[in-house]
């Protein structure tokens, strides 16, 4: 009875062939494809094989099992599974959550999600994911957001986005912070901070992301909080021309009376910036991207009131919190 043998056939090696599917598929989506088909072959090797495989030497001698494989075999034939298999999937999984926390907008407890949901690829990621706008940006650039900036890509961004805001207003001035300004030869993105007289910006954003977007500089926004997006732009540029990459840039506004508070914040690092909020806080002092305050008085982690103190220089700031200068250079963490 054909039905019946083909049926009994299926069944005879199928923990046989589970295993090695789990290595097959592991080893795919880690970009092997030669020992990927070593398996898939041994796999269809093994489902026309009439008998149920009791032993290495009975998959040596199967045509097609080489003696690597058929130690394989051997291995799941006495303990149930490969030893092999757990530390696979578990790479497997690594290099797969790994690739999703790189599309912008992707933390790690959402890569971890994703995977568990079973999603494996970009393109699952794509079409299977529902995705916030930062995602959507982040999966639609993800090869550009790939490439690091050099320094001379991010003076040119700048230089671009300070004609047109100077164009607005010629007392404007603007500095290039975060790890640029770190001293950092590639960067992950475009940190600009703009200097206005105004200390209302929603003018002058409105303006400077009116002609930067109208002329194709600007391609994308990611749409902020509402509430701060009069003075903090984040999105994606393009410089002109056929091989350029596009950029993800980051616009800051703020006052000229908070110059070194803003450029201590944007310089960072982050991890630095933790260090100094926390300097301040041992102080009883509040430091913010605004200012440097003292007689704080908080509620919780909220700052209820404070006294704003005189900081014309960076250095100002770390003499006041009582540490000593860094150089922007130095500020990794
Ligand atoms: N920043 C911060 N806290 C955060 C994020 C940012 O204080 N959670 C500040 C310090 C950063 C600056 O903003 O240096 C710019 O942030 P980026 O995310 O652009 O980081 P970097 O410019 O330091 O590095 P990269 O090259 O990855 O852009
Ligand atoms: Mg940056
Ligand atoms: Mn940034």
């Amino acid at each position: 009875n054909e039905n019946q043998s083909m049926h009994t056939q299926k069944s005879l090696n199928s923990e046989l062939v589970a295993e090695l599917s789990k290595v097959a598929k592991s080893y795919r989506s880690l970009g092997d494809v030669y020992r990927s088909r070593n398996y898939t072959s041994a796999i269809s090797i093994i489902q026309k094989y009439p008998k149920e495989i009791k032993s290495y030497e009975e998959a040596l001698s199967i045509k097609g099992i080489s003696e690597r494989m058929a130690t394989k075999i051997g291995e799941i034939i006495e303990t149930g599974d490969l030893r092999k298999t757990a530390e696979l999937i578990d790479n497997e999984k690594m290099k797969i959550v790994d690739l999703f926390t790189q599309i912008w907008g992707v933390g790690p407890a959402t890569a971890d999600n994703w995977f568990r949901q079973g999603h494996r690829t970009l393109e699952d990621v794509k079409t299977k994911c529902s995705l916030n706008r930062m995602q959507q940006i982040g999966v639609k650039y993800f090869d550009d957001f790939q490439k690091p900036i050099p320094r001379h890509e991010v003076e040119e961004i700048c230089v671009k986005v300070t004609q047109v805001a100077q164009s607005i207003d010629s007392r404007i001035k603007t500095e290039i912070c975060g790890s640029y300004r770190r001293g950092k030869l590639l960067c992950g993105d475009v940190d600009i901070v703009v200097f206005e007289h105004n200390e209302n910006h929603s003018h002058l954003m409105q303006k400077l992301l009116k002609t930067l977007t109208s002329s194709k500089f600007i391609s994308d926004e990611f749409a902020s909080l509402e509430a701060s997006r009069h003075h903090k732009f984040l999105g994606i540029c393009k410089m002109p021309g056929q091989d350029s990459v596009f950029r993800r840039l980051d616009i800051f506004i703020a006052p000229f009376k908070e110059y070194a508070p803003a450029m201590v914040h944007y310089t960072g690092s982050a991890t630095f910036n933790v260090a100094m909020r926390q300097y301040a806080i041992k102080k009883g002092m509040h430091l913010s991207e605004h200012g440097l305050y003292d007689k704080v008085v908080r509620n919780g982690n909220f700052v209820v009131t404070g006294h704003p103190l005189l900081t014309p220089s960076e250095e100002s700031i770390f003499h006041l919190l009582g540490v000593p200068y860094k150089k922007p250079e130095d500020r990794e963490n």
